[in-house]
């Protein structure tokens, strides 16, 4: 709730400020520059608050306009934002994913396995998971010498303070905007995880309920989704939408990580609203999701390699087309999930026949298929046991750009062969006697309870080298 008193104690600090003094007045508690004022001297007011002791001029994040001083309406701020957490001209705290230093980079200078994908907040660190705050995410990339993080992409950024219900500047405060004097709007801050293949319904009229002349909503979705707006002709993506231009959204992916949803509602009186949020979309366990620049042209397989064997990658100790969709022999004495996990997948009816849905399992199989990835499943992995992934160029001709996504327990840990980093000399299609492997990752889950909170995940290298891609005709074997 908004303090009134608050706002009238303040700004009658403020008009005190103003008047003719003699005195000193010590710091002005709207303004955050953390020194003390002459007498004669009023700092401009802003929206921070006290607690903040960052001079916001020397960090990369400047604070919105705040508190005008009229006190018209609901014209207030932010009586108790957070501290911004920034320790300028340091350097930064490795491995958090945070910008402790507060220029602009998180985990800057910090070295990194080339590959690993780790969650990050490109902000001012006390705002992390603020309001409409999410975490995005940044991977390392091979550098050479020294592997680095990437830029922090996706999830939602401190911005402006929209009159929407919600803490946009992620401060502590929502609608701390002399703006807001009337909200119309109740964007939601956080929504319910997802599941993959599961229709996920979202009813705008949660967030408005005024009268509307047109609804719109969009969705984008993770690193296969980003590859295939570019890449598929029609642009095809892993989720489908419907009702897209109704107040009611259903929206099924087929993949797990994180999706960006935002919804443009036009009022009758022509007012335009917007909420935006994400949607986690979490399958559990271990997954292998692949997918490539020329999905309609070519046939790459997944192959997931069972623990505890270098037995061939074309047999029952691994899982990839030949045995472990829904009509495979597979039998890794892994217990079964329930068919709700799979029955609305691409072999939705087989499982169905089947009754249950198989672990491991290759749930969604693309064979020269525009914008449809692969995907390989086990829902409960043997726990600190390493999985080995590998791609094979089964057909097709010329170079290919492959990209495998493995995500443990709902979180992209790992992202290999996206740009800068892109698989070289994937060019040579065959299946079990020539085409080119892609030796990519081994996998080792964490699973407490059967459920699997994390992974250990090493990219392969040449024999030989450290650093780059495994990839060659030869050998055949493990
Ligand atoms: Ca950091
Ligand atoms: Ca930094
Ligand atoms: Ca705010
Ligand atoms: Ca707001």
């Amino acid at each position: 709730m908004r303090s009134r008193f608050a706002l009238v104690s303040l700004f009658a600090l403020w008009v005190a400020a103003c008047g003719p003094s003699t005195q000193g007045l010590g710091d002005d508690v709207a303004d955050d520059d953390g020194t003390d004022d002459a007498s004669q001297e009023v700092d401009a007011p802003d929206i921070d608050a006290p607690t903040d002791a960052v001079d916001d001029a020397a960090t990369a994040y400047p604070d919105a306009a705040g508190f005008d001083g009229n006190p018209t309406c609901n014209d207030w701020m932010c009586t108790t934002p957070v501290n911004d957490g920034c320790m300028l001209g340091t350097s930064d705290i490795c491995g958090d994913g945070l910008d402790n230093n507060c220029n602009g980079e998180v985990d800057e200078g910090c070295t990194c396995t080339a590959g690993a994908v780790q969650q990050c907040f490109l902000g001012p660190p006390g705002r992390r998971g603020q309001g409409a705050c999410v975490d995005g995410m940044q991977t390392c990339i091979e550098g050479g010498e020294f592997d680095y993080w990437g830029p922090c992409n996706g999830g939602i950024r401190p911005g402006a303070e929209a009159c929407d219900s919600v803490d946009n500047d992620c401060n502590g405060c929502a609608d701390d905007n002399p703006a807001c004097c009337v909200v119309n709007l109740q964007c939601p801050t956080s929504m319910p995880d997802g599941d993959p293949f599961q229709p996920y319904v979202i009813d705008g009229t949660q967030f408005y309920s005024g009268t509307v002349t047109s609804w719109q909503w969009t969705v984008t979705g993770g690193p296969c989704d980003q590859l295939f707006l570019t890449t598929t002709n029609p642009v095809r993506q892993s989720f489908t939408l419907a009702g897209q231009n109704t107040s009611m959204l259903t929206f099924t992916p087929s993949l797990s990580g994180d999706y960006t949803v935002t919804v443009t509602i036009t009022a009758s009186d022509g007012t335009v609203y917007t909420c935006t949020f994400i949607i986690h979309i979490r399958g559990p366990g271990l997954r292998v999701e692949m997918c490539s620049n020329r999905s309609g042209t070519t046939d790459i397989d997944t192959h997931v390699h069972r623990p505890d064997s270098t037995a061939t990658w074309w047999g029952p100790d691994t899982c990839y087309f030949g045995n472990c969709a829904a009509s495979g022999s597979i039998n890794w004495g892994y217990a079964n999930s329930p068919l709700s996990a799979c029955s609305g997948g691409p072999q939705g009816a087989a499982w169905t026949l089947l009754g249950y849905c198989r672990n491991p399992r290759l749930d969604i199989d693309s064979i020269r298929a525009n914008g449809v990835p692969e995907n390989i499943n086990i829902d409960v992995p043997q726990n600190a046991k390493t999985y080995r992934v590998m791609l094979n160029y089964y057909s097709g001709t010329g170079a290919v750009n492959p990209l495998v996504n493995i995500y443990c327990g709902g979180y992209l840990r790992a992202t290999y062969g996206q740009a800068p980093d892109l698989v070289p000399d994937f060019d040579q299609s065959g299946a079990s006697s020539s085409g080119d492997l892609w030796r990519v990752a081994d996998v080792t889950p964490t699973v407490v309870n059967g459920v699997t909170t994390d992974c250990t995940i090493t990219p392969l290298h040449a024999p030989g080298m450290s650093s780059g891609y495994w990839v060659g005709t030869q050998p055949r074997t493990y």
